[in-house]
């Protein structure tokens, strides 16, 4: 008797693969064919969450541990990080689609002083826009001070600090004693983020609170409203 096969299962397989393809084309920087992949699997009605935790995300971590066995150098990892940012956004729009509820209050977002690591800022601002928050980004290596205006100016409920290395998270607490100093500590929670932090530093520098992926901002800054 023939072999019986599932539909459904073949195209799941195809997807798995496909999915392999893209973080195997994002490790290797190769911009043109992964977006082109992407669009396709958009066109596909693949989710992009799909996309980003079962390929792109994935993939940087793949380029991290490359980079930190000396595998690959900064032109290496610059190459991914640009096939990456090009990638986010293509997903960007059909994470925006997929949010049903807006107007859930302003959040103020930036990577600290001294820091100019990008990527993981943009995907948690993309997930939290993609959660009906309005975000405010600042950009990469922002300074006390600039957090600071962006709070009178934009009045957020929430400031949110991402930092990637050991030595720029600190400026997280020289950003929230400078708020102190000014006045506009109350004024706001405090949200950090970024790899080298835990919940117990983020307590220590006297944030309101952390989160440890992108799939977990959202619940974190609804908990801090
Ligand atoms: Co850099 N780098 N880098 N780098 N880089 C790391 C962070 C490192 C761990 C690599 C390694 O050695 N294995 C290491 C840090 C070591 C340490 O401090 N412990 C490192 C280093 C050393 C450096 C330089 C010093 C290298 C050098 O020049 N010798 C230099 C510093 C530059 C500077 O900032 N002043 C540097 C430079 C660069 C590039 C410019 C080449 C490039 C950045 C390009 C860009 O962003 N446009 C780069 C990259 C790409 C990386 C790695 C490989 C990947 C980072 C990334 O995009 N990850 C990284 C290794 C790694 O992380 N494994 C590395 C994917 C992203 C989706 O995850 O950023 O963790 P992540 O974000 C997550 C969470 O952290 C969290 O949610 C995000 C989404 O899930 N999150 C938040 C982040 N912010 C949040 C905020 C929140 C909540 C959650 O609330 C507000």
């Amino acid at each position: 008797m023939d072999e019986e096969w599932d539909p459904i299962e073949l195209l799941r397989e195809v997807e798995m693969n496909t999915l392999a393809e893209v973080k195997k084309r994002l490790v290797a920087g190769e911009m043109e064919s992964l977006t082109s992949i992407v669009r396709e699997l958009l066109d596909a009605k693949v989710n992009p969450r799909e996309i980003l935790e079962n390929a792109l995300i994935l993939g940087m971590n793949e380029v991290g541990d490359k980079m930190g066995k000396r595998e690959i150098f900064i032109p290496e990892v610059l190459l991914a990080a640009r096939a990456m940012g090009a990638a986010l956004s293509i997903i960007r729009p059909a994470l925006l689609q997929q949010s049903d509820f807006k107007g859930k209050g302003t959040i103020v977002l930036g990577t600290v002083r001294g820091d100019i690591h990008d990527i993981g800022k943009a995907l948690v601002r993309y997930m939290l826009e993609g959660g009906g928050f309005t975000v405010i980004d600042l950009g990469v290596d922002v300074t006390p001070e600039a957090f600071v205006q962006a709070i009178h100016e934009h009045n957020p409920a929430i400031v949110g600090m991402s930092a990637m290395l050991t030595t720029t998270m600190r400026e997280m607490e020289n950003t929230i004693k400078l708020f102190e100093q000014k006045g506009c500590r109350d004024k706001v929670k405090v949200m950090v983020g970024g790899a080298p932090l835990n919940r117990p530093y983020a307590e220590k520098i006297g944030a309101d609170g952390y989160a440890e992926d992108a799939s977990t901002v959202i619940r974190e800054a609804s908990r801090l409203l």
